[in-house]
């Protein structure tokens, strides 16, 4: 690994601020695949100074905020998207059994507390925002068919699916 891919970036937060004052340490954002002798080594020959220690850590990285938008282009009919994330070591269940289930059931399942809902009218669209992490999620539409109580909800007629986020 050539040094110059070895560092990605000085961190400035507020904990790193104080160290590099009170410890005279500092902190870099460094390539996942470096070592310590590495990354000692490319400090060195970027910032021209003698280092003394390594420490590294992984951060585990934010959420990542997404929205999703909905477009209803059907004539006629309302739909109701729902997004939810599947709990982790289910993912190789069937979505269409998942979705059969009852809703206490499934939620062992799927996380329905953090799931997002977007509603639109024929013609309209509707946001969801959403917190993605990594893992995979299903989409599928609750409205009952025709609006009527009693209507087949639209996932029971193929309006569903998943994706994976890496
Ligand atoms: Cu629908």
């Amino acid at each position: 690994m050539d040094h110059t891919n070895v560092i990605i970036r000085p961190l400035v937060t507020e904990k790193s601020t104080h160290q590099q004052a009170t410890r005279n340490s500092y902190a870099f954002e460094v390539h996942a695949g470096a070592n310590k002798q590495q990354i000692k080594h490319a400090v060195e020959k970027i910032y021209d100074v003698k280092v003394t220690d390594v420490r590294t850590m992984t951060r585990k990285g934010k959420p990542r905020r997404a929205k999703f938008k909905m477009t209803n282009a059907a004539p006629k009919e309302d739909h109701m998207m729902a997004v939810f994330k599947v709990r982790p070591g289910n993912e190789s269940m069937d979505v269409d059994k998942l979705l059969a289930m009852p809703q206490k059931k499934a939620g062992k399942f799927v996380d329905f507390d953090d799931a997002t809902f977007m509603e639109a009218e024929p013609g309209a669209s509707g946001y969801g925002p959403i917190n993605l992490t990594p893992g995979k999620y299903i989409y599928a539409c609750f409205f009952p068919e025709g609006g009527k109580k009693n209507g087949k909800p639209h996932f029971l007629l193929g309006m569903s699916g998943s994706f994976t986020v890496s």
